[in-house]
């Protein structure tokens, strides 16, 4: 190597270096699901503690990360407010903030067990995650834009942008919005997150700001979020009608899109994993997650006799709303070799539970029929 390229490859090295540190390292036990934009499932087999740490939490981008300067970053609010808002980082973080644990589920979570396969990313049981989020109540926000009581609905939209392709193309680049029911917006477990535990957001996980709709499944929590558009009709953006909305309110053959709001209850095996050798004759603690949305986790169970007999698993830890619980259950490992299935149910305290086979008005959203997990003991 001649001197300039001894240049070259040491500037080459300091960008390298200058991009990677923009985001927080990651952990090598995630999946890459697609390299670019980047989407990466956690290890849901490594869960063990109520928290998922940031560098094994899952991204799930439709677009390239935008970047944010976060000294000329503003958030706008406007729309059917009497006062529009241009609002700095400082001002955000000026604001009374609030910390609490708030689940995010994709509502494509669990889309490789579909039969037939379908289109989109494969997650498995990984693009789940549980952090503790600080920012401020959205309420505070619209009280101070002075949103206005005709006001039906709030738009969040991020700075992040594309074409999408496919049959149904887009006419240019697209934001990535959404929009959420006002009632929704006020509630005290919706607020703008400038930290995940405990730590700025991540370039991926939307920095400086983003929504986080706690109860809802991910795709309503917008990152990279720029504006706020108080709206006095319902909007219908591509991404509640085309993506992620289910077939609802079925009446003598009229069915119309519904877009997906509440998680629906789940719970899913970390250990053992899918294929996993358990000894034989021994206890094994078979441990995992289950959360319910917007209404509180009332038990889990689980069968080793196909979803015959359902015993009760424990729920470990204290139940906080729009939060995931860990569970755990002692299986006694029979001492014969052979293949072993394990299925785990979740009813919310409503009483609802999880359906035993794939409803396909639910498209390729909102995965929570039973999974069973197969093993081998030895
Ligand atoms: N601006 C923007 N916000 C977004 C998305 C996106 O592509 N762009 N993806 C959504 C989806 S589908 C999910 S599941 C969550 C994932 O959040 P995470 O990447 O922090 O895990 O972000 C949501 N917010
Ligand atoms: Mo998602």
């Amino acid at each position: 190597m001649n001197r300039r390229d001894a240049i070259k490859a040491t500037a080459l090295v300091a960008l390298a270096t200058r991009v990677v540190a923009q985001d927080a390292p990651r952990a090598p036990g995630l999946t890459v699901r697609m390299a670019e934009p980047q989407n990466l499932e956690s290890a849901f087999g490594d869960l063990n503690s109520v928290v998922t740490p940031n560098e094994q939490f899952f991204i799930r981008s439709h677009f390239a990360v935008p970047k944010v300067d976060p000294k000329s970053y503003r958030l706008m609010v406007e729309g059917a407010v009497e006062n529009p808002l241009e609002l700095t980082l400082a001002d955000i973080q000026a604001m009374p903030s609030v910390t609490m644990p708030l689940t995010l589920e994709c509502a494509g979570n669990g889309r490789v067990f579909l039969v037939p396969a379908a289109r989109g990313l494969q997650w498995q049981f990984g693009a789940v995650g549980n952090a503790e989020w600080t920012g401020v109540p959205l309420a505070a926000i619209l009280e101070k834009a002075k949103a206005k009581a005709s006001a039906v609905e709030v738009i969040l939209v991020g700075a992040d942008k594309g074409m999408i392709a496919g049959d149904n193309p887009s006419p240019g680049p697209i934001a990535f919005d959404r929009s959420i029911a006002i009632a929704k917006a006020k509630k005290p477990e919706v607020i703008l997150a400038y930290k995940q535990n405990g730590e700025a957001l991540s370039a991926s996980h939307g920095f400086p700001l983003r929504a986080v709709i706690g109860g809802w499944y991910g795709m309503a929590s917008v990152k990279w979020l720029s504006r706020i558009i108080v709206t006095e009709k319902p909007y219908d953006g591509f991404w509640q009608t085309f993506d992620y909305a289910t077939y609802e309110r079925r009446d003598g053959g009229l069915a119309s899109l519904v877009p997906i709001t509440s998680m629906l209850p789940k719970a899913q095996i970390a250990r053992p994993l899918i294929g996993e050798v358990v000894p034989a004759g021994k206890a094994y603690t078979v441990r995992g997650s289950a959360w319910a949305g917007e209404t509180a986790v009332g038990k889990v169970e689980v069968s080793l006799d196909g979803g015959k007999i359902w015993i009760e698993a424990k729920l470990v830890g204290e139940a906080k709303p729009f939060c995931w619980q860990m569970w755990t259950f002692v299986w006694d490992v029979p001492n014969a070799t052979g293949p072993a299935k394990l299925l785990c149910r979740c009813t919310d305290a409503a009483g609802k539970g999880q359906p035993e086979k794939r409803d396909p008005d639910r498209r390729t959203y909102a995965i929570n029929h039973l999974v069973p997990v197969e093993v081998t003991i030895r």
